[in-house]
């Protein structure tokens, strides 16, 4: 019996105010599809099969450099970041997997299964934590963890991360995701070659470590916390990576971790082509790792990047199963509306892409017809296909509105009121 936040009878009861409209909605997109050919139906069983994972630390209000400012309710430790991940599954049923993160959310992993398994969610990939200190280690961070010059430091680091492949298999996770804030500040400061040697030997040493099953993601980031040089700072170095350390090891790409104006599609074709895109951690930006949600900036670009992710997955390209997760921070808004939202734009992207025309896209491309190639983009793009989306959830319990829902069943005052008020925090930008 799985254990319900907000209950599927009230979800029903919102549903029903919307149901007449939605109906119709529904059908009028259905047969302007038809005249082009595609099957509503079929798009929508597609969008409905599609998942994509939050975080863990998602649920929690983030921050800047300069301040965090909480909300009501915060969620006080991992098993209420469930919770609340659950309400987000439950109104979306888009979201059914949590990436958590060691060590914010370290706890006996038979409580972790079994809380998951009570709210209907499961585990997707680990990320380990070698960017900041904790109070007990031995060896500081400070200037580098898997690449660090002092051998005892790049062990412990190694450690922590076959610590979190124990963790993760203790609750069903598959994926172990490698994010380091190794660098330097200063011309000089560090050796580049050498640098990244130890950064390979410490990274082999874990792969060796690694399930047969599972599989090793690696994610680069342009800049900071380091501000002269990162250790890895682009997608070449983390196929690079990929490369070296073996046919588990696969590219993790972070909307965010670019430079602006980056081409981030072709970034995503260039690693499918090579069979090391290993997923995404989803979020947008405007000027750099701004972690703002996905799809508020810069809709077009992610629906550029599932252009190139429907591409392939119509051509069966190898080994071409990328995971899916959100990586965001949320400063001004309700985290768990955040979520609902972004997850709605990422299956809105991947909707748009199902209907891109692609026969008629290679006639124009064999042509030569860069106008009606951009144009057959710009159609699909163009679609509002929220119909869609909103049966996708409907068909399997969620919600047509699922922020409205949300807001109406009042589940953040209830857990305001059983969940202290918390000040400041770390910001839980990755
Ligand atoms: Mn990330």
């Amino acid at each position: 019996m799985t254990e319900l936040k907000i209950s599927q009878g009230f979800i029903a009861g919102e549903n029903e105010k919307r149901a007449d409209a939605h109906r119709a909605d529904y059908a009028a997109l259905g047969e302007k599809l038809a005249r082009s050919n595609i099957d509503i139906d079929a798009i929508t069983a597609k969008v409905a099969d599609f998942f994509v994972a939050v975080p863990s630390w998602g649920v929690g209000t983030g921050g800047t450099r300069f301040a965090r400012f909480p909300g009501p309710g915060e969620p006080r430790h991992i098993f209420d970041k469930l919770e609340d991940c659950s309400v987000i599954n439950e109104l979306t049923r888009a979201t059914p997997t949590v990436s958590l993160h060691i060590p914010w959310d370290k706890a006996d992993p038979k409580e972790l299964k079994t809380k998951g398994d009570a709210l209907g969610l499961g585990f997707d990939a680990m990320n380990s934590n070698t960017f900041s200190d904790t109070s007990d280690q031995a060896h500081s961070y400070k200037f580098g963890s898997l690449s660090h010059v002092d051998a005892a430091t790049r062990r412990q680091a190694v450690d922590h991360n076959i610590e979190c492949i124990e963790i993760g298999r203790a609750i069903g996770s598959k994926a172990l995701t490698v994010w380091i804030g190794d660098g330097s500040n200063f011309p000089g400061q560090a050796n580049f070659t050498r640098q990244f040697e130890r950064y390979l030997a410490a990274m082999g040493d874990i792969y060796k470590a690694l399930p047969d099953d599972w599989r090793l993601f690696t994610e680069h980031k342009m800049y900071e916390p380091a501000f002269y040089s990162t250790v890895v700072q682009d997608w070449g170095t983390n196929y690079l990576i990929a490369q070296t350390l073996g046919e588990k090891a696969f590219c993790l790409v972070d909307l965010g971790h670019h430079a602006p104006n980056t081409n981030i599609e072709m970034i995503v074709a260039r690693l499918i082509q090579f069979g090391k895109l290993g997923g995404f951690h989803f979020n947008d930006s405007k000027y750099g790792d701004d972690d703002l949600d996905a799809g508020s900036v810069e809709p077009y670009r992610l629906f550029l990047v599932f252009n190139e992710l429907v591409d392939a997955e119509d051509r069966g390209a190898r080994g071409f199963h990328p995971a899916h997760m959100i990586d965001q921070s949320h400063n001004v808004t309700d985290p768990i509306e955040s979520l609902i939202s972004s997850a709605n734009e990422i299956r809105r992207a991947y909707a748009q892409a199902l209907l891109v025309d692609r026969a008629t896209l290679q006639g124009y491309q064999n042509d030569n017809d860069a106008l009606m190639a951009s144009e057959t983009l710009k159609r699909a793009y163009r679609t509002d296909v929220e119909p869609i989306l909103a049966e996708a959830r409907r068909r399997h319990g969620g919600a047509i509105d699922p922020v409205a829902t949300y807001r109406a069943s009042g589940y953040r005052a209830k857990v305001a009121a059983e969940r202290p008020a918390t000040k400041g925090g770390s910001g839980g930008i990755v």
